[in-house]
């Protein structure tokens, strides 16, 4: 067939990730957004279903994240969950009042989430964002991390596969919201979720951690070339122990290791990806204590200068760690 005969194909999906300072009404009146974000001191609602406000405060102002794709986008709610699509591309998200118990609470976030992607055109999560209470708060297998997870598990109700696990975050709101938040990017295809050769798989995790290891992939590399890779929250974890205790500085240090580390993994299958992050990266930064927000800033000047980056104030799954960092890359 004549490239001229071709059928009209879909054109590649390919998501646009920005940071800016504007106005949420601004960019969502824009032609092409998808999805539009606001942390700490911006608005907690809009009419619009395509904005959502992410409790956890920023330093300063930051700026909004926006998710925009070259296609039309339609949006809407259903019931509790909010959408839009475009471009073989949805963003969904689901927030569920949190009564305190986390496992009943992401079961039944999970199970509505599978529903939806089981009714849905776009049945692939490839990146999924958890924000939850206290998420460090209890002792051994009752910290409400390791509930979680098993709450997840739970809702998900069956195992997935290795090549079927989203890349994702799970963060700590440092503030009681009474809320858990679940958002997340699916497409129509699926993608290629990646592992990271030094860190022990998620799901592998010893029993140490808690009952349920985590279903998650280090990174999710999407079927289009013309989509970022999605990265998972990284932390300062080699093998699958916590390392450098009390260094904040060690702990970034560990965590660009690792980023290095996975970008290696994803530019064998796409040698097109840059080698480490860069003025195409977008980085967020969860800092869990307020005082060293400043100091992280700091840091993130020296170490990764031209990396566009949202340093926000956020609790990672595990005490030790200080710091953990996801977003996406081309
Ligand atoms: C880690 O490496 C850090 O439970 O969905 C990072 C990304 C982490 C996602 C999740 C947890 C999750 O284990 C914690």
């Amino acid at each position: 067939m004549s490239p001229l005969s071709a059928p009209a194909l879909q054109p590649a999906a390919a998501l646009r990730v920005e940071y800016l300072d504007a106005s949420p009404v601004d960019v969502l009146g824009a032609a092409g957004t998808l999805a539009v974000f606001g942390f700490g001191d911006t608005p907690r609602t809009m009419p619009d279903p395509r904005y959502l406000h992410v409790a956890l405060p920023a330093v300063g102002s930051a700026p909004l994240e926006c998710w925009q794709v070259d296609a039309e986008v339609a949006h809407g709610r259903a019931g509790d969950i909010v959408w839009s699509t475009g471009g073989g591309l949805q963003f969904g998200a689901l927030e569920v009042e949190d009564d305190g118990d986390i496992a009943a609470v992401a079961a039944r976030a999970y199970a509505r989430l599978q529903a939806w992607l089981a009714g849905s055109d776009h049945p692939h999560p490839l990146r999924i964002w958890n924000y939850l209470d206290a998420i460090t708060a209890g002792d051994g297998d009752a910290e409400r991390y390791r509930r979680f997870c098993v709450g997840r598990a739970r809702g998900i109700g069956r195992a997935l596969a290795p090549g079927e696990l989203p890349a994702a975050t799970a963060i700590g709101h440092p503030h009681r919201t009474g809320r858990f938040q679940l958002y997340w990017l699916a497409a129509q295809a699926a993608g290629t979720p990646l592992e990271n050769p030094r860190q022990v798989q998620a799901w592998r995790y010893p029993r140490q951690y808690g009952p349920q290891p985590p279903g998650f992939a280090r990174a999710l590399l999407p079927a289009s070339s013309a989509m970022p890779l999605l990265v998972s929250g990284t932390a300062a974890v080699v093998g699958h122990a916590s390392q450098h205790g009390d260094s904040l500085d060690a702990q970034l240090d560990e965590i660009l290791a690792n980023l290095h580390s996975l970008l290696a993994a994803a530019r064998v299958l796409r040698p097109a990806l840059a080698a480490q992050p860069g003025p195409a990266s977008r980085l967020k930064v969860y800092v869990r204590d307020a005082d060293a927000l400043p100091q992280m800033q700091a840091l993130l000047a020296a170490r990764l200068p031209g990396v566009p980056h949202i340093v926000l104030h956020g609790h990672v799954c595990r005490r030790e760690l200080l710091v953990e960092i996801d977003g996406c890359h081309l």
